[in-house]
């Protein structure tokens, strides 16, 4: 396949990279796991504490444009958004859910910058408790995961002058 095309293929390695991480404090008891998931698995991968920014927001209504003031300037290299949206009785859930995720993929996509997703959009608590531990899966993890991996293609592809 190589001699086919240039394959641009992200690596996990996270020791040259700064990142955001913005996290919002509604449903604190499951958005402060996806934040120890996530900083869990950024040092694992050799980021250094100096380079990792963590900002707090009231809720997941505020992280897009948290997001975005983080990823200005250059100052990071990604930026990984951490939140718990629950569904209540009034249509409220879906508000915030889309408000968040398309204003997350605005900032994505206005600062060609990786932004990941790692909010939780459930029905019960239970649910975002299953989602945000360390047996079955940690959405902040991944989406650490995910901001290391883009990263590395988005620095390769500098590197490539592409
Ligand atoms: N914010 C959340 O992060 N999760 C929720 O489940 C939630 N609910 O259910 O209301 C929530 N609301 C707050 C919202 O994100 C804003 O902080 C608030 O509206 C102020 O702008």
């Amino acid at each position: 396949m190589e001699s086919q095309a240039q394959i641009f293929e992200g690596e996990l390695d996270a020791t040259d990279f700064r990142f955001g991480i913005v996290v919002s404090r509604f449903n604190a008891q499951i958005t402060d796991e996806l934040l120890k998931g996530a900083l869990d698995a950024l040092h694992q991968q050799g980021a250094v504490a100096e380079n990792i920014f963590v900002l707090k927001v009231p809720g997941a209504f505020e992280l897009p444009a948290a997001a975005s003031r983080i990823a200005e300037n250059d100052s990071v290299d990604a930026v990984i958004c951490l939140g718990a949206i629950i569904r209540g009785e009034t249509p409220h859930f879906e508000y915030i859910s889309n408000a968040c995720a398309q204003g997350i993929d605005q900032a994505a996509r206005e600062l060609g910058l990786p932004i990941t997703f790692g909010v939780l959009t459930c029905d019960t608590l239970e649910q975002a408790a299953a989602r945000s531990g360390t047996m079955a899966g940690n959405k902040g993890a991944e989406a650490a995961v995910a901001a290391i991996e883009v990263a590395s293609i988005f620095r390769q592809l500098e590197e490539a002058e592409l």
